[in-house]
Parts: structure tokens; C-alpha cells; sequence
């Protein structure tokens, strides 16, 4: 009847997230409380929180126009309007990419929309996103279904403006015919009035953090490289609305290998393909058999036809799953099938997406917990060593407190020695990272890019365009060799310091921390291979198509750059880091050390002060003792699989024939 499966996995994500939330938030308290804060750690635990509260999952709607992804969207999002919220009709209707959401720092509800006209610049789309001033804001009424709805109609919205200025945006597509002729300058043609949407409003998906991009049919998705280059291959789950009364047409196709064969290759789950319309087939005139087999054939040769397991392809029905949903006609949500792609989705993309948040984020929290861990155990081995001292003194004479100083003056002096060998480590370390530093250089890449960007300026052919993109992508990979190898170095030297600070203390409880560019590495390979696709693909060897080939440059070069950036910054954060678990314990040792010569010094000591020194120092260490319960508490709780998600008792077939 309703979205409950889904809505119920999405929800039990969005608990397991605001668990983990907790869970660190009590961890910075806690660093706070036992005095192991430090300001970097801070920063990151800061940086993971708001990361860990913005962090969405991307559901595109990806297909030819008028197949039904905006119907479908209102029937799995957004049935409990009792409306079609956004809008959807015959013939192309939305006009420019669309994405829903719910920002946690902008509670207000609106809509945004990015003028056509911001194509005739060198900004990206994510660069708009940042400035709100760019975009026409309207204020959502969200008590109001038909307001929500009404203001939405905004984004099926044209102008009319002559052919050479359809040009001069770069609307290729719009201003040539089925065989590629252009139409004369002065001829009217229809472009869309805005380039994208972003719509912000309180609702129970989104507000779990569920992002839904729906884009145009084919033309938009061509000519906006950024969402092929970045929206796409970032989204979690990409649905490719086929449907069952045209079948699969060329144009079909065409999206298809332009945009969904990357997306692919890049995820492993997470594509579904909706074979929409299924209620066209229903026909009174044929028994429920004749339908459900003709139906599965449908779905066997779209399978075929696409290459991709017949289990991936679902028959459902949009608009009858809609209208069962408002009117609450369970017999027409059973027949619209759509319950069982929505199973599959949440059941693909939601672990997929656990997963990336362990590794990354959970990753380096547990790091950090880990380190406190070890700080933790190296100065309760400490206290342990002077519990050992102290309770041996009582009773003792003079002579052998003399001895006990020598004991611990030599302890001190090879603790210094220690202390200065790793300030040299520390150095030669410094000197590997500058390398490594120099290599990813920002303003490296950028020399790189405005080489390219000349060398595309110059030359008059696509051909001499598409040689400039190449090398500046054959450049960046060769540079992401270099810095692994740079890496590998750099995490060898830091191995081995590791290995002997362990040698020289043993009570210490250290282990390295490593830097891995691997994640960078695989990141920019897709990067090539998008570009690459796209390089060499028909759209872009259309003579005249300098402007979406630059276009295309500028998206790709933002994302290169992001990544470069975030790399940086990793390697600051690490360089900062790599030897403090080191540092921590040696400063730890160094103030135990010389609390324990004061107090030998004063030994005449009296077997009562003794006494009370060896009673402190119990209860220190049974204090030490607590907080490492406490942190192997909290490394539990983050480590902690989300419960598993809600699996329908029965899952549906991917083909349903009973009509309504
Ligand atoms: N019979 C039938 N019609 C549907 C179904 N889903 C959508 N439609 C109709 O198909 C038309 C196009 O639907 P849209 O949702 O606008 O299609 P779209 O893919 O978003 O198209 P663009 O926005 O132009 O890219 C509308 O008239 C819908 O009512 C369905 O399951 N069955
Ligand atoms: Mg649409």
C-alpha cells in the first residue's frame, strides 16, 4: 500500500548515521574530559560530525523524455500529497535537472533556479551552488500540496529565442536537425529557461538524507557535462526508465551507452532499470497468462538488449502506482509492482553506502580512537613501572634507593636519546612529505590546466581540443603514479621509525599510521576513463562543438581539482599526524619519569609517604583503567554493523501481470 519497506530502510540508515553521530559527539566530550584533546584532532572530529550530518544518497532518474521518471518519483517519494507534486505530462515536460533535498543548515523550504543564460560562463554548476545569488528564489508553502506543486510547474518552463542564440549558449542539439543540419540564424527556437533546480523542503526521505536528481530526457543531460561528469558517477543509484509501449529506441540506446555504461563500471550495484507503462499491456481481452508472458518478454529482451541481468529489469507502473497509492486501491499498488524495485534499491544502495561511510569517515574516528587507546596503555604501563618501584622501596635502606636513582636516571637518559632520534626521524619524515607535497602541488595542476586551456584556445579543431584534453589527463595520471610511489616511500620511512621506537620502548603500545593515495588514485583512473568516453564519443566530434567540449573541460578540470584538493589536504592532515601517537607517549613518559626522581630524591621517604604514593599512583592507574573501558566501549559502538536492513518476508517478482 505504501513506501513502507523502503521508507523503513531508509530510516533505519538514518538512525545508524545520528547513532554514529552520537557516538563521536560523546568521544569529543570524553577527549575533552581526560585532557587527550588536540587541536587537530579536534578539527577533523569537527570536520567528520558535519561531513557525517551533510552526507546524502543520490538517487538519479536517468532516461529518454516522456518514459515516466517524474511519475515515478511522485509515486515512490511522494504519494502521501494525494497529487502529482511534480510535474509530469505527454511530450517533454521537464525541462532542466532537478534536484530534491533537505538541508539541515537552510531549514527554510525553497526553490532555486539557475538561469540558462549562466551557460555562457566559465563557472561550474557546483560553483553556482555555492552562490545563492546567482539563482531565482522562491519560497515554498509547504502546508500547501497545490502551492508546492504550482511552484514546481516552474521547472517545465521555455523561451523562445532565435537559433544563434541557442548557439552562442552551446543548445547544439536544439539548433540541428535529426541529421545534424543546422537551422538558419534567424529561425525561433525553444530552449529551456533554466539550467538546473535545487529544491529544498522537510520531508521524511529527504530529510534521512536522501537526495533524488531527476534529469531531462536525452538533449539536457548532453548538454550539461557537469551532471554526466559529476552528478552521475557520484549518485548512488541511477534508475533508467525505459517504457513498455515505445521499447527500447535508439535514443534509448543512446543514453544508455553515453551515460549509464559509465555509471556501471564505476558502481557495482545500485543501477536498476524501470521498463515503465506496464499497465499499456494490460488488456481485458487477454488472460492474466498471455499478459504476464508478454510482459516477461518485454523484460528478457530489454535485458538482452542492454546486456544486464534479466533480475535488474523491473515492469512497473508509474502512474498506476501513483493513483493506488492517493487512493489507497492496494490491488493497484500489488499490480504496479513497484514495491519490488523500490526492495532491490534500498537493499543495494544502503550497505554499499554503509560501507563508504566505515571506510572513510568511521575509518579515520577509529583511528583516532585507537591512538587515544594506545596513549592510554603506554601510560598506564608507566604507572605500572612505578607502582613496581615505589612498592619495592618500603622497607628499603638508604643504599638501595641509591640504586633505584641510578635505575631511573638511566631509564631517563635513554629516554632522552630516544626523544632526540625521533626528532631526527622527524625530520627526514618532513622532508619525504615535502616531496610528496610538491608532486600533488596544487598550483602544479593548475599550470597543467592552463597549459591545456591554451593549447585549446589555439587550435582551431575539435581534433586539436581533444589532443590538449588528453595530455592534460594523460599528465594527471602520470602524476598520481608518481605520488603513489611517493607515498610507498614516505610510509616505509614511517614504518620503520615506528619499528624502533617500539624496539626502544617497550612499553609502549604504538602502531604506525600509514597514508594511503589508493582511493585518489582509483578516483582519478575513473576520471580518465569518463573523459576518454566522452573524448572520443559522436556527440563530441560534431564539428562546432567547441563550446560543450570546454563546457566538458570545465566540469571534468573541477572534479580533477576537488580531488587534488581533498588529496592535499590529507596529506597535510597526515604529515601533521604521522608521528604524534610517538610524541604523545614519549612527553607521557618523560613527565612520570621525572615525577618519579622528585620523589626519590625526597626519600628519606618515610614509609608512610611511601605508602601514600604507591596508594596514589593505584588509584591513577585504576583511572587510566577506566578510560580505556570507556573507549573500547565507544570503538564497539562505532564499529557496529547497521542492523540489518528490513527485508520483505516475501520479496515480489520483478514482473507482476495481476491488473487491478
Ligand atoms: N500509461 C502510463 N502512463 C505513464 C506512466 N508513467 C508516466 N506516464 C505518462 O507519461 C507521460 C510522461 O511522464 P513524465 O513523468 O513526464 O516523463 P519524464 O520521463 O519525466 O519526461 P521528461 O520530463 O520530459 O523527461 C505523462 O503523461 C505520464 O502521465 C505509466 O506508468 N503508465
Ligand atoms: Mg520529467
Amino acid at each position: 500500500m505504501t513506501t513502507d519497506n523502503f521508507f523503513e530502510n531508509i530510516h533505519v540508515y538514518g538512525k545508524w548515521k545520528s547513532d554514529l553521530v552520537n557516538a563521536i559527539e560523546e568521544f569529543q566530550n570524553w577527549l575533552d574530559v581526560t585532557g587527550l584533546e588536540e587541536s587537530e584532532q579536534s578539527l577533523k572530529i569537527y570536520e567528520t560530525l558535519q561531513t557525517l550530518k551533510h552526507d546524502r544518497i543520490t538517487l538519479a532518474f536517468v532516461g529518454e523524455f516522456s518514459r515516466g521518471k517524474t511519475e515515478l518519483i511522485n509515486a515512490i517519494f511522494f504519494s502521501q500529497f494525494k497529487r502529482r507534486l511534480l510535474p509530469s505530462d505527454a511530450g517533454r515536460t521537464t525541462m532542466c535537472p532537478t534536484e530534491l533535498f533537505y538541508d539541515i543548515d537552510e531549514p527554510m523550504p525553497y526553490m532555486r533556479l539557475l538561469p540558462i543564460e549562466s551557460r555562457m560562463e566559465d563557472t561550474s554548476l557546483s560553483e553556482h551552488k555555492e552562490n545563492a545569488l546567482n539563482w531565482t528564489h522562491i519560497q515554498l508553502d509547504i502546508s500547501s500540496p497545490a502551492s508546492m506543486a504550482s511552484s514546481f510547474a516552474q521547472i517545465t518552463n521555455t523561451k523562445k529565442v532565435k537559433a544563434v542564440d541557442a548557439k552562442r549558449l552551446g543548445l547544439y542539439d536544439i539548433i540541428t536537425d535529426d541529421n545534424g543540419t543546422e537551422l538558419s540564424a534567424d529561425e525561433i527556437v525553444e530552449i529551456p529557461m533554466w539550467r538546473h533546480a535545487l529544491i529544498n523542503f522537510p520531508h521524511p526521505f529527504l530529510e534521512q538524507g536522501l537526495t533524488i536528481l531527476d534529469t531531462p530526457g536525452l538533449n539536457s543531460l548532453g548538454n550539461e557535462p557537469e551532471l554526466t561528469i559529476n552528478m552521475l558517477p557520484n549518485a548512488q543509484a541511477a534508475i533508467f526508465v525505459l517504457a513498455a509501449d515505445t521499447g527500447v529506441t535508439r535514443s534509448d540506446m543512446d543514453i544508455w551507452r553515453r551515460h549509464l555504461k559509465s555509471f556501471r563500471r564505476n558502481h557495482n550495484s545500485g543501477l536498476v532499470i524501470a521498463l515503465n507503462k506496464i499497465d499499456t499491456l494490460w488488456d481485458d481481452l487477454k488472460s492474466e497468462d498471455e499478459i504476464r508472458d508478454s510482459i516477461q518478454r518485454q523484460c528478457t529482451e530489454t535485458s538482452k538488449t542492454l546486456g544486464i541481468a534479466s533480475k535488474r529489469v523491473f515492469a512497473v507502473s508509474a502512474q498506476k502506482g501513483l493513483i493506488g497509492r492517493v487512493k489507497n486501491d492496494a490491488k493497484l499498488v500489488k499490480a504496479s509492482n513497484l514495491a519490488a524495485m523500490e526492495n532491490v534499491l534500498s537493499n543495494e544502495i544502503l550497505p554499499q553506502k554503509e560501507l563508504l561511510v566505515r571506510n572513510t569517515l568511521i575509518a579515520d574516528i577509529n583511528e583516532m580512537m585507537q591512538e587515544s587507546k594506545s596513549i592510554l596503555l603506554g601510560q598506564f604501563n608507566v604507572k605500572k613501572k612505578s607502582i613496581q618501584t615505589f612498592s619495592g622501596l618500603s622497607g628499603k635502606n638508604e643504599n638501595m634507593i641509591q640504586v633505584l636513582l641510578e635505575k631511573t636516571r638511566e631509564e631517563q637518559t635513554i629516554y632522552h636519546r630516544n626523544a632526540e632520534s625521533l626528532q631526527s626521524s622527524r625530520q627526514i619524515l618532513s622532508g619525504q612529505h615535502k616531496r610528496l607535497k610538491t608532486i600533488i602541488d596544487l598550483d602544479r595542476l593548475d599550470q597543467q590546466v592552463n597549459e591545456a586551456r591554451k593549447s585549446m584556445k589555439g587550435s582551431w579543431t575539435t581534433n586539436g581540443m581533444k589532443r590538449a584534453m588528453k595530455t592534460l589527463f594523460d599528465g594527471i595520471s602520470g602524476t598520481m603514479v608518481e605520488a603513489a610511489k611517493q607515498a610507498d616511500l614516505t610510509n616505509r620511512l614511517v614504518k620503520s621509525i615506528y619499528n624502533r621506537f617500539q624496539n626502544e620502548n617497550e612499553d609502549a603500545e604504538v602502531k604506525a599510521k600509514l597514508f594511503s593515495i589508493a582511493s585518489y588514485k582509483q578516483e582519478i583512473d575513473a576520471l580518465y576513463l569518463d573523459a576518454e568516453e566522452y573524448r572520443t564519443s559522436v556527440y563530441s566530434t560534431m564539428t562546432e562543438q567547441n563550446f560543450v567540449i570546454k563546457k566538458f573541460f570545465i566540469s571534468l578540470v573541477s572534479r580533477a581539482r576537488n580531488l587534488y584538493y581533498q588529496l592535499n589536504k590529507d596529506a597535510d592532515d597526515w604529515g601533521r599526524r604521522a608521528l604524534t601517537p610517538l610524541i604523545r607517549q614519549v612527553k607521557a613518559h618523560k613527565k612520570e619519569l621525572k615525577f618519579r626522581l622528585e620523589q626519590l630524591k625526597k626519600a628519606g621517604m618515610s614509609r608512610d609517604t611511601i605508602t601514600d604514593r604507591v596508594a596514589s599512583l593505584k588509584l591513577e592507574a585504576k583511572g587510566l583503567q577506566k578510560q580505556i573501558f570507556d573507549v573500547n566501549k565507544m570503538l564497539t559502538t562505532i564499529n557496529s554493523p547497521m542492523p540489518a536492513i528490513a527485508l520483505e518476508k516475501k520479496m515480489p517478482d520483478n514482473v507482476t501481470a495481476i491488473r487491478a
